[in-house]
């Protein structure tokens, strides 16, 4: 006998199956109890990106870009494989280049993946870190992490564990760090920004 739910089970939840004494076999007989068991389903972990606006097809906000030099980040290019990535142009270097996303939401000494698509149009790299986003900017287990960019769409992806806090936090900064990496002239894109837990 092969029953077919109308609906997707929930995972972790035990449901009940009854075959009560309307059944009958083959020769019309009933049967004289019910029979009845039950089961649980599986616990399924959905690992949700902590990331808003991950692949940059809502415009700019809440990605955030300073450069102490002169440049433009937009979200006029397009993604690999969707319309939108984010755009980065360098017009004049400086010391402290970078887009970034505030108000990140992290648990204290858990692993996380971070994973993003991302080019130069000259190769030229970037360093991740993930640090408190105000003052004194402690760092929350990825610093500096050197990503070394090619000229077409790549992804990569970072294991970490956090660091630096003991209860949950809400203030985390995700920091693409583009000094002292760019050049005038450079255009970086980034795209599909997650981040999840493992
Ligand atoms: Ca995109
Ligand atoms: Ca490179």
């Amino acid at each position: 006998m092969t029953f077919t739910p109308d609906a997707d089970l929930t995972s972790n939840t035990t449901y009940t199956i009854t075959i009560s004494t309307d059944a009958k076999d083959l020769a019309d007989n009933s049967m004289q109890t019910d029979h009845t068991w039950e089961f649980t389903t599986e616990v399924i972990t959905i690992s949700e990106n902590l990331i808003q606006n991950p692949g940059f097809e809502s415009g700019t906000t809440p990605w955030r870009f300073y450069t102490n030099g002169m440049g433009t980040f937009m979200d006029d290019a397009s993604g690999d494989g969707s319309p939108h990535a984010g755009h980065i142009t360098i017009s004049q270097e400086g010391s402290n280049v970078q887009l970034y996303q505030p108000d990140i939401v992290l648990e204290p000494n858990t692993q996380y993946r971070l994973s993003f698509k991302a080019y130069s149009n000259t190769g030229h790299d970037v360093s991740i870190s993930l640090h408190k986003h105000g003052s004194p900017y402690t760092n929350y287990g990825l610093s500096d992490y050197v990503v070394d960019l090619g000229t077409s769409w790549s992804e990569y992806s970072i294991q970490f564990t956090t660091s630096g806090f003991s209860g949950t936090v809400n203030d985390g900064r995700l920091r693409f760090w583009l000094s002292p990496y760019d050049a005038v002239g450079d255009e970086y894109f980034i795209d599909n920004v997650i981040l999840v837990k493992v």
